[in-house]
């Protein structure tokens, strides 16, 4: 034994005698044996075993794309530990049921975390009133009385001032999913409180998803065009387009349906600028793609299956409009249809895969391959996301998309798809009250102009802004907004162009938002809100457009702090203005201190009068509660548009059919006076977007930066949650050899840039991600330097406003320069608690 060691082993076993000798005396004189006790107490509780603690049945939340069980674990009103579905907690059900027509609803990596954001240091537990300038973040503690009295008498002073346009409605998806606590626009609480108030702008599209809003609309004449997940298990080709299930869900069990089809010989391909766990974990072939080039490709598959003749003829005569020649309406012989522009007939550009391919970046050779594979193979799902849809132009990709799934007959089929949407299976949805009051307002805009119609007023137009026409009865008057209401929203921290937002907020007399963590947006409100989370208040959870089931959400602690539900707030608020009775009618004016009762009440009556009567529902609303999860058997999987193909009931269209050549499109005399704004063409085309990489603008700024959803986050909820952040860390992901050329490694800081903004974060080198393309998640929490750079690496500093005319948010159509820098990046708003994944990260050698 070297000297060295000896020296060590004999000072570690002295150190450990001479310890034990001190604390024995220590003990025997000083009376220590009852101070350990105490602190054993204290610091050493046994962990609670289940059967000590109470189980109650309860889901997740939030805008995520799914919706699963978590059970809470709870001694007295604390939730010590929180579980998922184990098979048990459904009728018929048992420890380890976990069938292909009964699958568990089993909770991800964010769900399991949950009890770690119920109790965050950044919890909302009491009303606040700003003290400081707007944005600084400076706030006092007021009575729910003094915060509430603001809020109305300064309601009512906007109204007077500005008239019934002033207060923008701003509350978005983050709560909803459940059928009574709602925050959407169109059937959600605040919705309801502002158009009852008489004051109201609505913000008309949505984030996610407005370019297949429009093209599902135009061509099917409906938004409901999906399929349940089982449906994927018998396709025999699935191409995820600008599709990634291992992040981003579309439905709970999305992931263990491809599973099986995968194991039953189904083959799997990308088309993504990234090469994702989802085409990791299915084998596919990737192939890496210029990002909002998706139009052009399709086009050139199109032409290449026009070219051969592998389209499915006997379907497109029969469903299809505007297909060719033969399927134009009456109304529209002669002028151009879809295989005209593809084949050149039209314009002189036959769009072939050589042609697609100058745009697109992916090889003539490989577009051929990949369309003679979507034609031939029966049946096959071309899922065409939502992502390359979030784009400039968005919907012509939307629209091309569905033209392709027309051409080749893979609609109404079980294994084919025509999402779109994929909204499937059709949910009794809301437990509201049912009468005219949900959705009144007096103007409506395209969401991320609000800062622009504010910087603007009133010299606009109205196609600037997405004036909704129908109910403007000011003939293009654009609305003046002094205030803004968030519910269920960061929408400060999420929508496009945060500097320009920063500007627009100075304008506002009120900002209020209503949210159980102090929040980005928060910062920039005038008032806070705190809400009861949906374990602090009873509901029934439904899932995110797919999977047919209820989860019975009850009350499972006490609302913490102060808080109080959003229903219960705006009742409150709705009684000091004078309209409680209409605004929640089983409600009396004690609700804001006892609403268990009429909560129950509303929820009774919707399961009974709306489950059990309208969905053949046999079981009690008891029963239920006892159980807690509701599963409905389908006899078959649920196929988007099965009837309309196999059994002739015709499309929702003007025409009764598929409508690749739009009727409403096609006669619409002049644009800009409707909600668009600026021209659509009547067929899907390839439009060249305002950015990207075959732009003039790339000399300056060289590469496209790509913002997709995180795993580790639901948006922003989640950012500051401890154990997710051990895992994961905001990055920029940049190709190998770009980064070899600039001399960049995995955890360096980079500052990346363009004309509207400047963010700092760690980069992230990898061959996973194509040349020229970067991708940083959107959804955390800005945190600005003093001049003006955020250290957070939130991309909406750099994305831009400009809508697409369909309305379509252009979050991923943003060019970027970026390089090594000096500057700070603050992983989180507490460093310390928030971020320990790029210690892990730096040595990773890349
Ligand atoms: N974990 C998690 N899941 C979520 C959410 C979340 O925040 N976190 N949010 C939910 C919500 S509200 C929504 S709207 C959906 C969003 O669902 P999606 O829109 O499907 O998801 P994204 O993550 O934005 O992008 C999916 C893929 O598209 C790729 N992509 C980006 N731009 C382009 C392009 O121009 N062309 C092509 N071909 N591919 C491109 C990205 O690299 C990414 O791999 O997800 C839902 N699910
Ligand atoms: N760059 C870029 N930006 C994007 C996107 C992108 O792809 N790229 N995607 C966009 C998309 S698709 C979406 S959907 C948006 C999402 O944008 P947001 O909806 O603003 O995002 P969330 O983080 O889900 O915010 C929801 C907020 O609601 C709060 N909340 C939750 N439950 C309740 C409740 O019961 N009551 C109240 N009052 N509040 C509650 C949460 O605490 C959270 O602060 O982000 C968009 N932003
Ligand atoms: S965050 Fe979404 S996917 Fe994760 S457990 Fe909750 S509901 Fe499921
Ligand atoms: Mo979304």
């Amino acid at each position: 034994m070297s000297d060295k060691l000896k020296w060590l082993t004999d000072s570690l076993n002295m150190n450990r005698r001479s310890f034990l000798k001190t604390t024995a005396v220590g003990a025997a004189t000083t009376g220590l044996v009852t101070a350990k006790k105490d602190a054993e107490a204290f610091a050493y509780e046994p962990y609670p075993r289940d059967d000590e603690l109470e189980t109650v049945v309860t889901s997740c939340a939030h805008n995520c794309g799914s919706r699963h069980a978590l059970i809470a674990h709870k001694k007295g009103d604390v939730i010590v530990r929180l579980s998922t579905d184990d098979g048990r907690f459904q009728k018929d059900g048992h420890y380890g049921k976990d069938t292909e027509e009964e699958p568990q609803l089993r909770g991800c990596l964010r769900g399991r975390s949950y009890r770690s954001r119920i109790y965050s240091q950044e919890r909302l537990l009491y009303p606040m009133i700003r003290v400081g300038e707007r944005g600084e973040g400076k706030f006092k503690r007021a009575s729910w009385d003094e915060a509430l009295d603001l809020v109305a008498g300064k309601m009512l002073d906007i109204k007077m001032k500005y008239g019934p346009t002033a207060i923008l409605d701003q509350s978005y998806a983050g709560a909803s999913w459940g059928v009574f606590h709602k925050s959407d626009q169109i059937a959600g609480l605040l919705g309801r409180f502002l158009g009852l108030f008489g004051c109201r702008t609505n913000s008309w599209s949505v984030p996610s998803y407005q370019g297949t809003v429009f093209s599902s609309t135009q061509t099917f004449g409906s938004i409901e065009d999906g399929n349940e997940d089982d449906a994927y298990s018998y396709s025999k080709l699935i191409i995820m387009w600008g599709w990634n299930p291992a992040y981003t869900f579309h439905g709970g069990n999305t992931f263990y349906y491809m599973r099986l089809a995968k194991q039953r010989g189904c083959k799997f391909v990308l088309i993504d600028p990234q090469y994702t766990d989802s085409a990791s974990a299915y084998d596919a072939w990737w192939i890496p793609i210029r990002p909002n080039t998706d139009a052009a490709m399709m086009a050139g598959m199109a032409h290449h299956i026009f070219a051969n003749n592998w389209q499915d003829q006997l379907f497109i005569n029969k469903f299809v409009q505007g297909m060719d020649q033969g399927t134009m309406p009456e109304w529209g012989k002669g002028g151009e249809s879809f295989k005209d522009y593809i084949m050149g007939f039209s314009d002189g550009i036959a769009k072939t895969p050589e042609w697609a391919a100058e745009i697109c970046g992916v090889s003539a050779e490989d577009i051929r391959k990949l369309a003679k594979m979507y034609a031939l193979t029966k049946p096959a799902a071309l899922k065409a996301s939502w992502a390359p849809g979030r784009n400039a132009y968005g919907e012509q990709y939307n629209r091309m998309a569905a033209a392709l799934q027309s051409m080749t007959g893979n609609i109404g089929k079980l294994g084919g798809c025509a999402e779109g949407i994929g909204k499937g299976w059709h949910a009794e949805g809301s437990a509201l009250p049912e009468d005219p009051y949900s959705n009144i307002y007096a103007q409506a805009i395209k969401s991320d102009r609000w800062a622009h119609c504010v910087l603007n007023f009133p010299n606009l137009k109205r196609e600037e802004i997405g004036l909704w026409p129908r109910q403007d009865p000011t003939d293009g008057m654009p609305p003046l907004i002094k205030g803004i209401f968030w519910q269920g929203s960061n929408w400060f921290n999420q929508l496009t162009n945060i500097n320009k937002e920063i500007k627009a907020i100075q304008n506002m007399e009120l900002v209020v938002c209503s949210d159980s963590t102090i929040t980005p947006s928060g910062l920039y409100a005038d008032v806070l809100l705190p809400v009861a989370t949906h374990f602090e208040r009873h509901d029934v959870a439904l899932p995110w457009y797919k999977g047919h089931y209820y989860i019975h959400r009850p009350k499972v602690i006490e609302p913490m702090g102060e808080s109080k539900t959003d229903w219960q707030i705006y009742t409150e608020l709705a009684y000091r203005l004078g309209f409680g009775p209409v605004y929640n009618p089983r409600a009396s004016r004690d609700y804001f201190h006892h609403n268990d009762d009429t909560d129950e009440s509303y929820l009774r009556y919707w399961w009974e009068s709306k489950v059990m009567a309208h969905q053949h529902v046999e079981m009690s609303w008891d029963e239920f509660k006892h159980l807690g999860i509701y599963k409905f058997k389908l006899d078959k999987p649920h196929v988007g548009f099965e009837e309309e193909i196999k059994n002739g009931k015709p499309f929702k269209t003007p025409s009764g059919k598929i409508e690749i050549l739009s009727t409403p499109l096609a006669t619409t005399p002049d644009f800009a006076k409707t909600q668009f704004g600026y021209y659509i063409p009547p067929i899907p085309k390839w439009i060249e977007p305002w950015e990207w990489l075959g732009h003039q603008k790339a000399v300056k700024f060289p590469f496209h930066m790509i913002t997709p959803h995180p795993r580790w986050r639901t948006h922003s909820i989640f950012n500051n949650i401890p154990w997710l952040r051990e895992m994961y860390e905001q990055e920029i992901t940049i190709n190998a050899s770009d980064a070899k050329k600039m001399g960049i490694k995995t955890g360096d800081t980079i500052e990346a840039w363009n004309d509207r903004g400047k963010i700092v974060l760690p980069a992230y080198v990898t061959e996973r991600c194509m040349p020229g393309v970067v991708v940083v998640h959107e959804g955390v929490w800005l945190d600005l330097d003093e001049n003006g750079v955020d250290r957070s690496g939130n991309p909406d500093f750099l994305t831009d406003d400009n809508p697409s005319p369909a309305g379509a948010f252009a979050y991923n159509t943003i060019l970027v320069d970026f390089k090594k820098s000096d500057l700070e990046h603050r992983p989180g708003w507490d460093k310390l608690a928030t971020s320990r994944s790029h210690v892990f990260r730096r040595d990773s050698g890349m």
